[in-house]
């Protein structure tokens, strides 16, 4: 071993299925329901009915083994299943990077986008299967499924680079993505209330 390499971490072999959202050699699994992301909607009394009664699942987080620290580029696989509250699209609660580095997404199933904003400007991107999403150092980011099918991304980011969620709930997000016919609309943020 040189000076460069960092144990205990292995080279990996890591197969991923785009069907099901699986990673195998498979790290830390995360669900979040409707239960879990009070606050994150611009209709809070809609979504604690939503989590008073069946509690969907809004989204899944599969992790790869590669642990989230300096050196290393950790994997995981979202996946945001449809669903709107009150027309507002299921979405990811969203973070800054406190260590500020970048991080990439490639769309894998699905109909999506990336929603960043960083605390002036909001970007969005929009995001299918075989598209690559760049989210810059310094921009908060949030995703969101515009579709009927749930939507999946892998990511890819440096494992240093820390999740800041307060950062969102202080700030927002620059706008709120609804339903609108067959297609979405990019409304003003508003607080959750
Ligand atoms: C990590 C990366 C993603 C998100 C995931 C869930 O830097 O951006 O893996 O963690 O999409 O979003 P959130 O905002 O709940 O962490
Ligand atoms: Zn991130």
């Amino acid at each position: 071993m040189t000076a460069y390499a960092i144990p205990p971490i292995d080279p990996l072999r890591i197969s991923f299925s785009a069907a099901h959202g699986t990673m195998t050699p498979e790290g830390p699994l995360l669900t979040r329901r409707m239960s879990d992301v009070a606050g994150l909607f611009a209709d809070e009394d809609a979504r604690r009915r939503a989590a008073d009664g069946d509690d969907p699942v809004v989204y899944t987080v599969a992790a790869s083994p590669v642990p989230e620290a300096a050196g290393e580029l950790p994997q995981s696989l979202t996946t945001i299943l449809p669903g709107a509250v009150s027309g507002e699209f299921h979405m990811t609660k969203g973070h800054m990077h406190p260590d500020p580095q970048g991080e990439i997404y490639l769309g894998l199933s699905g109909r999506g986008g990336v929603l960043m904003y960083d605390g002036t400007r909001t970007e969005w991107i929009e995001m299918e299967p075989g598209m690559i999403g760049y989210i810059p150092p310094g921009w908060a980011h949030r995703s969101v499924n515009v579709g009927d099918e749930p939507y999946r991304f892998l990511a890819v980011y440096p494992g240093s680079a820390g999740h800041d969620y307060g950062w969102v709930v202080e700030h927002g997000m620059g706008r709120r993505v609804y339903r609108d016919g067959a297609s979405y609309t990019l409304a003003p943020f508003s607080a959750a209330g």
